[in-house]
């Protein structure tokens, strides 16, 4: 395409799209004035987001540093090379590749260094708490690899490594993932080491979730202990949408060669900049006491919850989210789901371990603390959220009781702004 004269000169107060910019004036306005409590969101900092809207993405970048197949790389190798350096230093690695466009991709490469079609592969069930990545049938995983899956123990809810110990020995696994999307408690990697080492397989930890509470030092830390860290750049570590791989260098080329040209082509030098931005943030004291306040408010919503008569899964938390176990309520998640919706609550249905009801109804709901925490809100307000959730689904036949607490709900946002004279 011909770039009409003056193309490339719209500022961010002249754009012509304005389909375009109305919606994002309403998604701003939507951030602003509802309780986001989608336990993988989060708010970026407006730096992250001027700098994934930058000229980088202009850019092809295929290959490496220092080993590109365009000309004009010089600058996106400073970039990568920073975000690189900044991911090890913030996991404690000497190797990071952070091209993945995503969590799903950088799980991709890492089957592609290690696994051959129909190798077997155990990991968390998705209806347990695992992740559609890990071998979901209709994934690119579940349809290549031959996928066995270790569960919850049925009383604690808990991950039991004596029983994961035991299926391990029978199905004799390639590799063994480690890691979940809707697992509240803490993940014990050591275990899984000495269950892949007994059983000779590579160990991955895909620590998406709990990837900036585990760099500040609130989990363990998978980096020494799994051969691959897989994580994404969204959740908890609050930088743009992407994914990263961690390992010992001694895997750097295979994960390399797996992620370029194995599954991706041009990284996207503007969102590998964004990283490194956020990187560079939570590699600053005060992330560690963001994550700190993750888990504080997680605990004390999570308390509150309890203590109004709704089941927790496994009984509490020790990370960024929690479930609730609806099946006493007589309500389904998707049911809460809109009742919460309806007063400006955000928050996803969940399966619960052993679910009977299908992953589009489900029995639970999954609450996560990141996107307030970043707000700035505390135990005092976990307090308010949860008196509005219960209010909500207690009252859930009661327009007049969903209306005024749809108004505090809103209220208690707006008392803590986000992208506040933000342009558009
Ligand atoms: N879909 C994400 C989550 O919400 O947990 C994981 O990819």
């Amino acid at each position: 395409m011909i770039a009409e004269k003056g193309h490339v000169n719209h500022t961010s107060g002249n754009r012509s799209d304005t389909e375009i910019r109305e919606i994002i004036e309403k998604e701003i306005a939507r951030q602003r004035n509802n309780l986001i409590l989608i336990a993988s969101e989060n708010f970026t900092s407006q730096e992250v987001i001027r700098t994934m809207g930058s000229v980088l993405t202009n850019k092809y970048a295929e290959g490496y540093p220092g080993f590109r197949y365009y000309a004009g790389c010089e600058n996106m190798d400073s970039v990568e090379d920073i975000a690189r350096n900044r991911a090890m230093e913030l996991f404690g690695s000497n190797y990071s590749n952070v091209q993945p466009h995503s969590g799903v991709n950088a799980n991709m490469a890492v089957f592609l260094a290690v696994l051959k079609c129909g190798d077997r592969v155990l990991s968390m069930s998705l209806r347990d708490g695992g992740h559609l990545s890990h071998g979901h049938k209709q994934n690119l995983s579940g349809k290549y690899f031959d996928i066995h899956t270790y569960s919850v123990n049925p009383e604690t809810e808990q991950l039991d490594y004596d029983e994961i110990k035991k299926i391990a020995r029978v199905v004799k696994p390639h590799l063994i993932i480690a890691g979940a999307s809707s697992y509240s408690r803490i993940i014990d990697y050591s275990r899984f080491r000495e269950i892949a080492d007994e059983t000779g397989a590579y160990l991955m930890a895909d620590t998406a979730h709990i990837a900036g509470l585990m760099v500040t030092g609130y989990h363990p830390n998978s980096v020494k202990v799994a051969d691959f860290t897989t994580a994404t750049t969204h959740k908890t570590i609050r930088g743009p949408r992407g994914g990263l791989i961690i390992a010992d260098k001694k895997y750097a080329g295979i994960i390399d060669r797996a992620v370029f040209p194995g599954v991706q082509g041009g990284p996207l030098m503007h969102i590998i900049a964004a990283k490194a931005v956020a990187f560079r943030e939570a590699l600053q004291d005060s992330f560690k006491d963001y994550a700190r306040r993750i888990i504080e408010n997680s605990k004390a919503l999570c308390d509150y919850m309890k203590d109004q008569g709704f089941r927790i899964v496994s009984g509490g938390t020790d990370n960024h989210l929690f479930l609730i176990d609806l099946t006493t309520k007589s309500m389904t998640g998707f049911e809460a789901v809109g009742i919460l919706t309806s007063v400006g609550i955000i928050i996803n249905k969940n399966v619960i371990p052993f679910d009977k009801l299908d992953p589009t109804i489900t029995s639970g709901i999954r609450i996560g603390t990141p996107a307030v925490t970043t707000q700035g809100m505390g135990k005092a307000e976990m307090h308010k959220i949860g008196e509005c959730i219960t209010g909500a689904l207690k009252n859930r036949d009661k327009p007049a009781i969903l209306k005024e607490i749809a108004a505090k709900v809103k209220k208690l946002a707006n008392e803590f702004p986000v992208y506040e004279n933000f342009e558009v």
